[in-house]
């Protein structure tokens, strides 16, 4: 059994008449645009947005017109896959490197829906996941040494696309420092700390942004709650 579909299929059940749905990027979110096409089918209407390039191509070949999220201020629905998330529905969303777009729809949205296996839930999120901080450019090394400073014990390294030998950079022509910590600090200090340096553009750490989420497991789907 596919559990991150199980997901998707008990995740789309909140998409109503006419909503406004955001998806954001990873396997998952490719499991919500095959079952959004079906809805779409049997007659259900509702406009989709989305932060990764990836998914908007898939959305597109299952004929649905992409909305930019450029023209407006609101969205109905954000769902996203993450890599980990704790009882608070805190997520690391470190993997795909698109976490600045996937938060901006988040925050536009009235609800952020987590959606994944039950492998992503945990009591407390993992230092072996980054946290990922999307960098201009012309900061880079001032920023590193800043996280250096900030975050004590931390080791932050560039990330690479090896396969181009050189830095991956990001839909918004950034860079990304993926920085390993040894222990969380609060939660809740990691963000207001790391974008107080100037040139940072944002972190993967979605603090108190989700409301639900649904994961799948052996013993069936849950619907987890803020
Ligand atoms: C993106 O996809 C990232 O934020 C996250 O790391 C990853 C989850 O992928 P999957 O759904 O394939 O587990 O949302």
């Amino acid at each position: 059994m596919d559990l991150k579909k199980e997901a998707a299929r008990a995740a789309v059940q909140f998409v109503q008449h006419n909503h406004r749905i955001g998806l954001g990027a990873g396997s998952t979110m490719a499991h919500m645009a095959d079952l959004l096409q079906q809805k779409a089918a049997e007659g259900l209407a509702f406009r989709v947005y989305t932060s990764s390039f990836s998914t908007a191509r898939l959305l597109q070949q299952k004929g649905f017109a992409v909305q930019q999220a450029t023209h407006t201020s609101a969205i109905d629905l954000y769902f996203d896959g993450c890599d980990q998330f704790d009882a608070g529905l805190n997520a690391l969303k470190s993997g795909g490197g698109v976490h600045t777009s996937e938060k901006i729809l988040a925050f536009m949205a009235g609800e952020f829906i987590l959606v994944g296996d039950e492998s992503k839930y945990v009591q407390e999120l993992s230092t072996r996941f980054p946290l990922v901080v999307e960098v201009l450019p012309e900061a880079l090394t001032y920023v590193q040494a800043q996280i250096g400073r900030l975050f004590a014990g931390t080791t932050s390294s560039l990330r690479q696309a090896p396969q181009k030998d050189g830095a991956i950079v990001t839909d918004h022509g950034n860079y990304l420092l993926d920085v390993m910590f040894t222990a969380w600090p609060p939660l809740e200090q990691i963000n207001p700390a790391a974008k107080s340096i100037p040139g940072v553009v944002e972190t993967s750490l979605f603090f108190g942004i989700a409301q639900k989420a649904v994961i799948a497991g052996e013993q069936g789907v849950q619907v987890l709650y803020k």
